[in-house]
Order: C-alpha cells, then structure tokens, then sequence
C-alpha cells in the first residue's frame, strides 16, 4: 500500500479552499492508502502568530480535520512540532537546497511581497521542511491543491540531490494528487488571487465554521460580471469570478464545469448564487456541527494528537536517523 503524507497549517480558519483542495481528497484517499496527516503548525509560525491564537487554531484545525472525515485509529492525525524528526531532516536539507531553487518559489515572492527584506528566514526556507515532512516518512503521494505544486517539485529536486551527492538511493519520488474541479479554489473579491485562511478581508473567504446566514451573505456579495451564465466551458474564459463560482458548484455538487452550466447557462448570477449557497450550506453545515461537538472535548482531541504523534515518530525517527548516518553524523543520543 503507498504511503501517503499531507498537512495543513493552522494559521487560521479553515477554508473551503483547504477543503476542496485538499482535506475532502484526503478523506477519499484513506480507503486505499497509509496515511499521515498533518497539522503542520511550524510552518504557521514563519508569520507572526500569536500564541493562544495559535494553541487555539491548532486544536480547531485538528477538530475539523477529525469533522471532515479524518480517521485518527486506522490512519495518523498528529502534530508537526511534536515529532522532532522534521525540523531534523529539514537542516539536512536546507544545506542541500539551492538558493537558485528557493528564489524561483511563487509562494515566498507572494507572501513576501514587496516587504521581502523583513519576511522571516523561515517563510524563505519552507519548502525544505515541506519536503522534510514528507521524506521523513518515505511518502510517495501528496494530496495537495494546485498551489503546492511547485513546492513538491521541489521535494524531488531536492530528494534527487541527496541521493546524488551521497551515491544512495535513499528518498523515493514523490508523485503529486492535485485532484477534483476545484483544485485551486480562488478569491471571493478577486478572482485572480487564491482564497487564503490569512488574507486580510474575510469577505475573500468562506470559512469552515461560518454559518448558514454568514454563507449566503459571502456568496450574495461575491463579485462577479454583469453577463449571464455561458452555455459552455469555453465563455469561463477571461471571467475569473464566474469560472471559480461555477468550479466550486461542480466541486461542491461532486459533478464537472460542464453539467453546472448545463442547468445554469444563460441564467443571471441572482439565481446561480442562491443555489450555490444553498449547496454549501448542505455540505459544510453538518461538518461545522461536528467540529463544534469534537472542540467540547478537548481532552480526547488531546489524547488523539499524542497517540498520533508517538506513531508518526516510530516511523520517521529511523528514516531521518539513517539519512543523518548517510550525511557522515555519528549519531550518539541523549542516554
Ligand atoms: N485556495 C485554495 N484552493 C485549493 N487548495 C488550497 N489549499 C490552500 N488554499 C487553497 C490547499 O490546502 C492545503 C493546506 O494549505 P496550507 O494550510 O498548508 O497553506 P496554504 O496553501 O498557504 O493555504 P492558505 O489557506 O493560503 O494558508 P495561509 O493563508 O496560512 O498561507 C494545501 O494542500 C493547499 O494546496
């Protein structure tokens, strides 16, 4: 059976983005797969968080992971700053990255932006722990949204490297599951730009605990053009607003562009968002509910996490032990 390894970061509110793209293809993927997931909340930090806001996000992320469908006994659900092996296996890999490599990275110029010169040293080397989180395990499948693909090209370059520069054959090929119509869920306000958990306006953004009201509020105010639906998937072109609205109907209702437009082509946008809200409303009310019951339980969310992690260690602590005897470290421990 592969291996599977993904992770999400708790540097805020789910979104439906984090859903579609990423969290409901992990759910689907547990049928036939080993998988490790991963609340990745040393990659949250290399922006500003502050710390209960972050100790309280962590559990939340955890609660809607296990709300989604995420089975901690069958799979592994744990968090990243408890299995020391990944900041490990990421200074290895930090020397053996190339600065050419990292400067091409969109992310980093993206998040950045223009105040590059003040971004944390770590928002600049995070595709190395990104890789790290995988190779530690030997994953070969990530499922991921299309905005990570370049990271896991990355990962292999990286991995390639490695097993050049040591004469070793060590870290397998990492193959990327971008999957389902909605694999790059944009913006709310702008079409052009990704939905993200950190974006400044909360209008962008369809959250996973917002409410039935606050839904159709978002997608009511949602921007769009003055042009009816099109017929056909070739008029999406150039309409970045409708193109994501209808991918995440598609998404939603587990269909394709071209049945959406197939009932909505030719009607105005008044009528399609209603039905949309309507639609996300069915699919993420009962999963808020859910989340809500596992945060009345911390404890058991707790005790999850630290079985996840002792697991996700017994299986990364010897990789990365042998990558570092394969890099030259004697690797004496603590007795
Ligand atoms: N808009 C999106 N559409 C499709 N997939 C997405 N993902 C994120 N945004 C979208 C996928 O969700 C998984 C977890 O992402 P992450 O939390 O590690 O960080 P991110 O990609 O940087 O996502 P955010 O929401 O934009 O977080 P912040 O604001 O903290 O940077 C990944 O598989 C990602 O592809």
């Amino acid at each position: 059976m592969q291996r599977v390894f993904s992770g999400i970061q708790p540097s805020g509110i789910p979104t439906l983005g984090n859903y579609l793209g990423a969290i409901r293809n992990w759910i689907g993927m547990q049928r036939d797969h080993e998988c490790i997931w991963c609340v990745v909340d040393l990659h949250a930090i290399t922006g500003w968080q502050d710390p209960a806001a972050l100790r309280r996000q962590t559990l939340e992320m955890a609660a809607t992971l296990l709300a989604c469908g995420v089975d901690p006994e069958k799979h592994i659900l744990f968090l990243q700053s408890s299995v020391r092996a990944h900041a490990q296996l990421a200074w290895i890999f930090n020397c053996v990255a190339r600065i050419g490599w990292l400067n091409r990275m969109t992310q980093f110029k993206e998040k950045a932006g223009k105040d590059r010169e003040n971004a944390s040293a770590g928002l600049y080397v995070y595709p190395n722990l990104m890789a790290a989180d995988i190779h530690a395990y030997h994953a070969t499948r990530v499922p991921v949204g299309d905005d990570q693909r370049q990271h896991l090209e990355l990962a292999n370059d990286i991995a390639k490297k490695f097993n050049f520069d040591y004469g070793v054959d060590f870290f397998p090929n990492i193959e990327p599951m971008i999957l389902g119509p909605a694999a790059r869920v944009m913006s709310l306000r702008d079409g052009t730009k990704k939905m993200s958990k950190t974006d400044p306006s909360d209008q962008s953004r369809i959250n996973m605990n917002d409410d039935a009201e606050t839904i159709a509020l978002k997608i009511r105010r949602a921007k769009t053009d003055p042009e009816p639906l099109p017929c056909e998937v070739a008029g999406l072109e150039g309409r970045p607003e409708a193109r994501n609205l209808v991918g995440i109907f598609a998404a939603l209702a587990e269909t394709e562009h071209t049945a959406v437009l197939r009932d909505f082509g030719g009607k105005g946008f008044g009528v399609f968002k209603e039905a949309l809200a309507e639609l996300m409303v069915s699919r993420l009310g009962p999963i808020n509910d859910e989340t809500r019951r596992w945060l009345d339980d911390e404890s058991a969310i707790l005790r999850i996490l630290r079985d996840g992690a002792d697991r996700a260690a017994a299986i990364a602590d010897p990789i990365v032990a042998e990558a570092e005897r394969l890099v030259g470290f004697i690797g004496l421990r603590p007795a």
